[in-house]
Parts: structure tokens; C-alpha cells; sequence
């Protein structure tokens, strides 16, 4: 659906229109660049005021649906500090136009978080919205200041690692361009309707949270947006704010409930034998060391496609998984296995050959278009992380999800932190276990 253009919203000359334009233009004039020196004492009254501020981000359009799991977290870390000096509120980037999600003939854009995770539960850890709800709540689709995140030029000098963001000249070509009326226009997440009314490109080196200072201080905009914040680092990797975060990000109900019917229907599978019971309030779970069994099946995640393409040397050949399910499923004594891959058809075929006994979540066309490529990904991940033991592929982020997710249900980490090795891997390391910090 193509969005009104601004020009013929003025043409248009309804009483509406005007004063919205009006109202755009005096915001327009209110603004202030960005200038590195200003602060908030010296804004004029009520513009600091105690209202409500938005942040927004988005990540590198190339990343897949996992790694902006993570830099979620990272965001919430950010908010977190923010939150500490002012009311502020993270606006969820809509999902959508991911490389990997190619079903045709669905619409896999302009996703509400909600399709994926539980909302209630992300708003235990950090007050966040839907971007539609954002639309409404700050009343129109101007975000007024965009900052493009970007490294420094120059790298980094060897053995001086400092903390740092400095307002630079864009590195890369800008993804937005200034339309007539002065807007920034670019991707923003499908809404073709919203716009920028500042872009600034900043160098940033360090933890999320070095961009507080910048937030609280040299701008009084009070709809901010980080662009490519996967720039920014975890404030702390695999600590406390990290796997509040973490646990935070619920997958929603019904995919659970989805993931669970096949677990009992397919795979024998229930919470009670397992002992992986859940529970819905993240707050208080305190899972015990070792305390789950999982269901009684081999689970294992197998990333072709790109991860195959490079013929990189930690990722096996179908043959090889083979051997290696097999001889798990001896060692475990488990006759089933249930694969997760975004395997093409063609490999399918091969795998059903060399495993014949293998077990998918395969949707019908109709689960597909409602539950969409990233529902289907969180089934497969949720029905992988109940399993007796688990084995993922090589620096996948998928792979390391689950790992998360059962660390979450409490499984010995023996059955959680393996990985496949490729057929010619000399120093196959395995990987590294993160405890749960409560
Ligand atoms: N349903 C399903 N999708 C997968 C599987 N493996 C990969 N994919 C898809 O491919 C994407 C991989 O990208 P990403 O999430 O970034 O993980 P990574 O690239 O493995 O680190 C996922 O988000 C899914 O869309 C799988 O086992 N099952
Ligand atoms: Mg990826």
C-alpha cells in the first residue's frame, strides 16, 4: 500500500491537513540540532520537562531474526540506565523483510513483537511498546531524531580500548534521503508514512549504554532512534541485567502451545515427565541445576544455506551429521530425533535418506501464512530446547537461542552446549556454557 505523499496531503486543502502541517512546522522550529555541547540546563523551560521520552531502533537490514534477539537485549540494558534519570519507553522495531523469512506469497512485514513473544513479559523487565502503539501515543509518524550508528573511521589503536561516541561524517552512504519538505525518508520497518526529521551520524565504541550520556544530555528530542544498533556491545554479556533480559523474552502463547501439541503428539513429550515445567511469570522462576530431563528425544539444529555457502570448515556434511545423530542416538538410547533446519529441498531429501527415522515440525500452508518463517523458527526452537539432549551448529545464533532457552528450563549443560564438528575440523571446540546470573 503506497502512503500519501506529504505533497498531495497539501494539495488537499482540508482544514485538517493545514493544521497539521502547522503543527508540524512549528515542531520543525522547536527542534534544535544536534550539537555536542548543549545540555539540558541550558534548554528552555518544558522542553526537558518530565514527559514521557521514545526510544527506537533498528538493526543492519542483512541480520537475521537471532541476532536482533540479542541486540534487544542490548537496548534493554540502554533503557534500563535511561530509566534511571527520566521516563522513557522502548518502541519494539516491527519485524519484517528478513533475508532468511523468503515463503512466498506471504506478507512478512510490519510484524507486531507480539506475534513472537509475550509482551507482559518483556514489560516485567523495561517498559516497552509496538510501534503502532507508538504512532498513537506520540501522535504522528515523525521521529525526530534519527542517529545512524557507525564505527570510527580509523579503527581502533592497538591496546588503548576506550568507550567512546563522537557526532562524525557518515561512513557509509546514508540510507536516507531529505525529500522535498526537509524529511528524512528511508526504511522504517515497512511504515512508508513515517519520516525523520534529523539524521546525524555518530562513531560509537563500546557498551550500549555509553549512549545514555548522549540522550539525556545533548538532545531534547523526545523520539530517538538508534539505527544499526548492533554497533553498540552488551553492557555486560552474561550477567544479571543480561538474563533478566533474556528470560524477559518470552515466546508468545500460542506458538508455545503449538510447539507443545507436537511434543505430545509426535514425540511423547509432556512437561510433567520431562520436568520442564512452565511457568508464566519469568520473575519466579529459579530454575535448579540439572532439574530438567526433557522429552525422550535427540534434538539437533542443522543451518545450511549461507552458513554452507562459504564452505566453512565447522559445519559438517550432511553425511556426517548423519553418522554423528546416529551414534548419539545410541549413546542416549533414544530411538527419535527431531531436526531443525533451514535445510533446501534438495538437502531434505539427502537428510531423509540418511535418517530415515528423522521427525520435523513440517507446517501446513495454512499454520505458515499465520504463524509466519519466524513463528515456524520458534516452534522448531521451542520443541529443541524440551529435548533429552541438544546439538547445534557451529557460531549459529539459532543454535545459541536455544542454548539459552534451555538453560532457562534448567537442563544439565552436558545435554545443552554441543555442537556438531565439520568433517575436517581439526580443534572442534565445543561451546561455551553461560550460567544463568539471577
Ligand atoms: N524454522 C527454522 N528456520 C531456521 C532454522 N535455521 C535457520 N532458520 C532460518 O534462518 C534464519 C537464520 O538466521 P539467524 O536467526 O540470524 O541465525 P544464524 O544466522 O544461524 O546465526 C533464522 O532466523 C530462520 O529464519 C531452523 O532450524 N528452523
Ligand atoms: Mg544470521
Amino acid at each position: 500500500m503506497a502512503a500519501p505523499s506529504p505533497r498531495a496531503g497539501v494539495t488537499v486543502l482540508s482544514p485538517q491537513c493545514c493544521l497539521l502541517a502547522l503543527l508540524v512546522s512549528q515542531a520543525l522550529a522547536d527542534l534544535g540540532e544536534f550539537s555536542p555541547g548543549q545540555s539540558v540546563g541550558s534548554l528552555p523551560v518544558g522542553a526537558a520537562a518530565q514527559e514521557r521520552r521514545y526510544l527506537l531502533y533498528d538493526v543492519n537490514p542483512p541480520e537475521g531474526f537471532n541476532l536482533r534477539r540479542d541486540v534487544y537485549i542490548r537496548m534493554a540494558s540502554l533503557l534500563k540506565t535511561l530509566q534511571k534519570s527520566e521516563d522513557w519507553v522502548l518502541v519494539l522495531p516491527p519485524w519484517g523483510r528478513l533475508y532468511h523469512w523468503q515463503s512466498p506469497d506471504i506478507h512478512q512485514v510490519r510484524i507486531p513483537w507480539a506475534e513472537f513473544f509475550e509482551l507482559k513479559s518483556l514489560n516485567q523487565n523495561i517498559p516497552v511498546i509496538e510501534y503502532e502503539d507508538f504512532l498513537a501515543e506520540s501522535g504522528g509518524p515523525f521521529i525526530e531524531q534519527v542517529y545512524v550508528l557507525q564505527g570510527y573511521a580509523e579503527g581502533w589503536k592497538e591496546g588503548t580500548w576506550e568507550e567512546k561516541v563522537d557526532q562524525r561524517t557518515c561512513i557509509d552512504q546514508l540510507m536516507y534521503s531529505e525529500d522535498k519538505h526537509g524529511y528524512y525518508r528511508g526504511w522504517f520497518w515497512g511504515y512508508e508514512e513515517t519520516r525523520g526529521l534529523n539524521v546525524t551520524c555518530l562513531s560509537v565504541q563500546g557498551s550500549a549504554s555509553i549512549m545514555a550520556n548522549i540522550l539525556l544530555k545533548n538532545t531534547t528530542a523526545r523520539t530517538i532512534m538508534l539505527d544499526r544498533a548492533e554497533n553498540l556491545l552488551h553492557d555486560h554479556y552474561g550477567g544479571r541485567d543480561y538474563w533478566n533480559a533474556r528470560r524477559s523474552m518470552v515466546f508468545a502463547q500460542h506458538l508455545r502451545i503449538v510447539g507443545d501439541e507436537f511434543r505430545a503428539n509426535v514425540l511423547r513429550s509432556n512437561d510433567e515427565a520431562d520436568k520442564t515445567i512452565f511457568v508464566e511469570d519469568w520473575t519466579r522462576v529459579k530454575a535448579k541445576p540439572n532439574m530438567a530431563l526433557g522429552g525422550p528425544y535427540l534434538a539437533v539444529h542443522l543451518r545450511r544455506k549461507d552458513f554452507i555457502w562459504g564452505h566453512r570448515e565447522d559445519v559438517p556434511s550432511l553425511r556426517k551429521a548423519a553418522e554423528e545423530i546416529h551414534s548419539l542416538l545410541k549413546k542416549l538410547k533414544l530411538k527419535k530425533v527431531f531436526v531443525a533446519t533451514d535445510a533446501d529441498r534438495g538437502d531434505l531429501e539427502a537428510l531423509r535418506k540418511l535418517i530415515p527415522e528423522m521427525v520435523r515440525f513440517e507446517p501446513t500452508w495454512e499454520e505458515l501464512e499465520f504463524f509466519k518463517d519466524g513463528g515456524i523458527a520458534i516452534i522448531d526452537q521451542w520443541i529443541c530446547a524440551h529435548a533429552r539432549y541438544f546439538i547445534g551448529t557451529s557460531v549459529s545464533t539459532f543454535s545459541f537461542r536455544i542454548h539459552e532457552e534451555r538453560e532457562i528450563l534448567g537442563f544439565d549443560p552436558k545435554t545443552t552446549y554441543n555442537r556438531f564438528c565439520g568433517d575436517k575440523e581439526k580443534n572442534c571446540e565445543q561451546p561455551t556454557h553461560w550460567k544463568i546470573v539471577y
